[in-house]
């Protein structure tokens, strides 16, 4: 923990100039002016938010304090020397420090979360109570904020001896602790739903990611790790406006501690715009497979279930996004992982028909300004593979990464002494009496 506050720290100093800098001397420079249609369309495009840890480029997607996910897949280092997937616990030290940490760094990394995993008794009870057909994400936010009265930000406010200066410090202590506990929160309600709570312990010598598999106990392959720690390298963030990012951020802002902010994130995650696309997605694909009999579709097959899928009123899962505006690199970098590990699982063919068939059925509405993949039109293709097929569960696996995100993000939202949010709404008589209608 010294170290990676050392070297936040250390980064924090050379930024601080800079960010007061630009409040002193630029705080009145225009970023741009805000429209009606920002306005009434869910703020896409306004820059109002500063989010440090990574920046979405509409057409090469996301970069993690610069890096590509390409650059970061290689970059990062690895569970073994046969391994070619980047850690995701070494991305969230990536997304703190602004670096790429050395092997001994992650192993001690590592060491720090197993030391903070064990789950409080009023936590694994509360999961334990709860019904098996409520949603796994609910569970999930449940057992965050039945985690929460242990925030050492929490206690540290309440007793009034924090300092300002201090509530980072808090806030990723906090962190650390809830990436360590939300992987075995998690594998406790996939246990506890899916294999009647036949729990699998925890092994000490495996990494972050490496050992969540290992406890969701359905296979027993380094390849399902791999993925597992793909997965959850690739989802770690996503910029500061998403549903989630924004959300913890927001509740962050009230100083509400880790455990309350991530819980609320959690919770956007849950909607089927957001992270629930993975789940909807491979149902549709599989219902899609299902209703063709398990035989390899034709374009045309494919594009008429899309017509369908859109002539019901729905939206096609897994394509479109409100950011980017070409195909997802996640999508692509999964894509390549399935096509070395299991090239001919017919589900995986299906995801690649679809490449093909649904983007032209898209672009044919004429409004949908993204036609391509996203992220989530494959991992659960991916995840299914390995028997992870309990297509509920896909979102936590979502929110076990995301958290790397939302945090990292956190500590510097306090490292930087950023306020209360609070934009301005407006009414629409407000609208209609501001525009010009000459
Ligand atoms: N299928 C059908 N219609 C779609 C569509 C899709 N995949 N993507 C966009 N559209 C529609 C929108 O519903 C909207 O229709 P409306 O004007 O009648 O309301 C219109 O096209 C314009 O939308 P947009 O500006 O292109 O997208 P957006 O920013 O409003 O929404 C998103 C983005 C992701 C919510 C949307 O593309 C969608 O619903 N996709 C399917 C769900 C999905 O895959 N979500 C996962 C996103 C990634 C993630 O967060 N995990």
């Amino acid at each position: 923990v010294a170290t990676l506050q050392g070297k936040i720290k250390a980064l924090a100093e050379k930024k601080a100039p800079i960010f007061q800098r630009l409040k002193k001397e630029h705080g009145d420079d225009s970023l741009g002016e805000v429209t009606v249609n920002m306005c009434i369309g869910g703020a896409r495009g306004i820059k109002c938010l500063v989010s440090e840890t990574s920046l979405l480029d509409p057409m090469e997607g996301i970069r993690y304090r610069g890096r590509t996910l390409e650059e970061c897949n290689q970059q990062l280092p690895k569970a073994s020397a046969t391994s070619k997937v980047g850690l995701p616990e070494a991305s969230f030290w990536l997304l703190l420090t602004d670096e790429i940490p050395t092997d001994a760094e992650v192993k001690a990394l590592n060491e720090e979360l197993h030391k903070r995993a064990t789950l409080p008794e009023s936590t694994t009870k509360l999961i334990d109570s709860l019904p098996k057909d409520m949603h796994p994400m609910t569970q999930l936010s449940m057992g965050l904020l039945s985690l929460q009265p242990t925030s050492s930000f929490q206690k540290n406010y309440r007793s009034g001896t924090m300092k300002k200066t201090d509530y980072w410090v808090h806030v990723l202590d906090d962190s650390l602790s809830l990436v360590a506990q939300i992987s075995p929160l998690a594998a406790r309600i996939f246990r506890n739903v899916y294999f009647d709570g036949k729990h699998i312990p925890a092994d000490p010598s495996l990494d972050w990611a490496g050992n969540y598999a290992h406890m969701l106990g359905v296979n027993n392959s380094e390849a399902f790790k791999d993925i597992t720690r793909l997965y959850l390298m690739l989802h770690a963030d996503h910029e500061g406006g998403n549903v989630s990012a924004h959300t913890t951020h927001l509740v962050g802002s009230a100083l509400s501690d880790p455990y309350l902010s991530y819980s609320a994130g959690v919770n956007g995650l849950a909607g089927p715009l957001h992270g629930l696309a993975n789940q909807e997605c491979l149902r549709w694909l599989k219902n899609t497979h299902a209703t063709l009999g398990g035989k390899e579709p034709t374009i045309d097959e494919l594009t008429k279930f899309a017509k369908d899928t859109l002539a019901s009123g729905k939206v096609i899962p897994g394509f479109g996004h409100g950011v980017l505006r070409k195909t997802d690199p996640r999508y692509m970098i999964q894509r390549d992982f399935a096509e070395a590990n299991f090239p001919d699982d017919p589900l995986f063919k299906l995801a690649n028909a679809c490449y093909k068939a649904i983007p032209p059925v898209l672009e044919a509405t004429g409004k949908v300004k993204n036609p391509w993949p996203n992220v989530d039109a494959l991992s659960g293709t991916c995840m299914q593979y390995y028997n992870l097929d309990q297509e509920d569960y896909y979102t936590v696996v979502f929110a076990v990464s995301r958290s790397l995100g939302c945090m990292s993000n956190m500590v510097w939202s306090r490292l930087m002494g950023l306020p209360i949010e609070r934009p301005k709404s407006v009414t629409v008589d407000w609208l209609v009496n501001h525009v010009d209608w000459s």
